[in-house]
């Protein structure tokens, strides 16, 4: 096979990115390792900045999260028993944060994919790249019995943190940076009515905890856990009992209860490998970075990585300048970097670390006052959290 642009991944960066592309007619082929049925029901992100939703309506695909989507004009930061807002809007000239499940973005954009004719490929097997220094990279896969390979001017690996992509780089290529943090979450969905209108961050002395949604009859909450921890050990009392004590204001504010249907682990850690291109092969999302989702940063960078990728493969093609494709890597990592700040500081702020240090604790507490009671701080983090301007490339 042949095509201008092989993707390997359909998560939210190779179906963006397909999609942008598909927009200005330039080919691409999309590998995906999984079934549609898996993508679209892989339970992770919630909270959409500005820019990803102006991308998603600009570019055709904004119908269902305009009108499924809860538009959020702010958060609360619990601590001391007592709630303190963040005000978007107020403190950034408007801005606000979308709140819409991640694989709701992946149905919109699947069905687009395949509504147009444009080739997505599920359960392909044994991906490789090969020849990325060369000017015609090359995917080689199994799909059903048959091993094909697939000839591109580039290749975009968009295929997560543990994709074979990045690993296709040679030794000595990258530099990665790493911070791996002694606490992991435990995230639920239950059905039941919100217990907030915005969503929570508490610090507690036992603990981080998190009140999200995801329609009205759907919640998603979040407990700090130890790293090793394991949803067996949560029975749903001792999960509400939990929520109950470290969400508690001096009011008696409660969650409200609903059967648990979904309980999963997520490992916290910081990652990211630069540059994010060698030769042919352009990098993007969690394929080069990771944060902790403390910042709800994830979905968002890699989005914001295929909105600077696809502007410089389009001037490209329609340039055949390199120019733009060059700088991709610095002008994206601007922008991770920010990123990386903004979730490692939210996260030290907001988690108890173990060793119980309490000095520690009094400053992310001193922390939580500043931020809450100076304009200044607290627009710093509300610029962060909407979504800082987007960079071009
Ligand atoms: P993804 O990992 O989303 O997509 C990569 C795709 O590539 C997958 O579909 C995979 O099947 C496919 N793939 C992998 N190897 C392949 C191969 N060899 N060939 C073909 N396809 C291949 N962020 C938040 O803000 N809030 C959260 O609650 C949250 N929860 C998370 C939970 C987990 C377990 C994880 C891992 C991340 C979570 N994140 C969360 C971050 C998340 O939103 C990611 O940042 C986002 O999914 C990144 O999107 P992609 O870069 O497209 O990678
Ligand atoms: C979520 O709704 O899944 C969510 C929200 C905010 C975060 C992380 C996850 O910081």
């Amino acid at each position: 096979m042949r095509t201008q642009v092989g993707i390997v991944g359909a998560g939210p960066a190779g179906l963006m990115l397909a999609h942008l592309l598909a927009r200005q007619d330039i080919d691409s082929v999309l590998l995906e390792t999984r079934s549609r049925k898996e993508i679209e029901e892989t339970i992770r992100a919630g909270v959409l900045e500005q820019g990803t939703v102006d991308v998603m309506v600009e570019s055709g695909v904004g119908a269902r999260l305009q009108r499924d989507g809860f538009l959020h004009g702010g958060i609360s930061l619990r601590f001391d028993g007592l709630d303190h807002r963040i005000d978007f809007p107020g403190l950034t000239g408007g801005k606000r944060v979308t709140v819409y499940a991640q694989h709701e973005v992946i149905k919109d954009l699947a069905k687009a994919r395949l509504d147009a004719g444009r080739p997505l490929l599920f359960e392909v097997k044994d991906v490789s790249v090969y020849d990325l220094a060369s000017d015609s990279p090359r995917i080689r896969f199994r799909q059903g019995g048959k091993v094909t390979e697939l000839e591109c001017d580039f290749v975009a690996g968009c295929d997560g943190t543990h994709g074979v992509c990045r690993r296709a780089i040679p030794g000595g290529v990258l530099r990665i940076f790493e911070r791996v943090y002694p606490f992991a979450w435990y995230g639920i969905l239950c059905e039941a009515p919100p217990s907030s209108e915005e969503l929570v961050y508490a610090l507690h002395e036992r603990g981080f905890a998190l009140v999200s949604t995801r329609s009205p009859d759907i919640q998603r909450m979040y407990l700090q856990v130890d790293p090793g921890d394991r949803v067996e050990n949560w029975s749903d009392e001792r999960t509400w009992s939990e929520l109950r004590a470290r969400l508690a204001t001096r009011e008696g504010w409660a969650p409200k209860e609903g059967p648990i249907f979904h309980k999963s682990v997520i490992g916290m850690r910081s990652f990211v490998a630069e540059p994010m291109h060698y030769g042919r092969l352009y990098l993007a999302g969690d394929a080069a970075h990771v944060v902790p989702p403390t910042g709800a940063k994830g979905l968002n960078l890699a989005i914001a990585d295929v909105r600077v990728l696809a502007e410089a493969l389009v001037a490209f093609y329609r340039s055949g300048s390199s120019e733009a494709l060059e700088h991709y890597s610095t002008v994206a990592l601007r922008r991770v970097w920010k990123a990386q700040r903004f979730s490692w500081w939210m996260t030290s702020m907001l988690h108890r670390f173990p060793g119980g240090d309490e000095f520690q604790y009094r400053v992310q507490l001193a922390e939580l006052d500043y931020v809450t009671s100076s304009a200044a701080a607290a627009a710093s983090l509300a610029e962060n959290y909407v979504g800082l301007p987007m960079e071009h490339a």
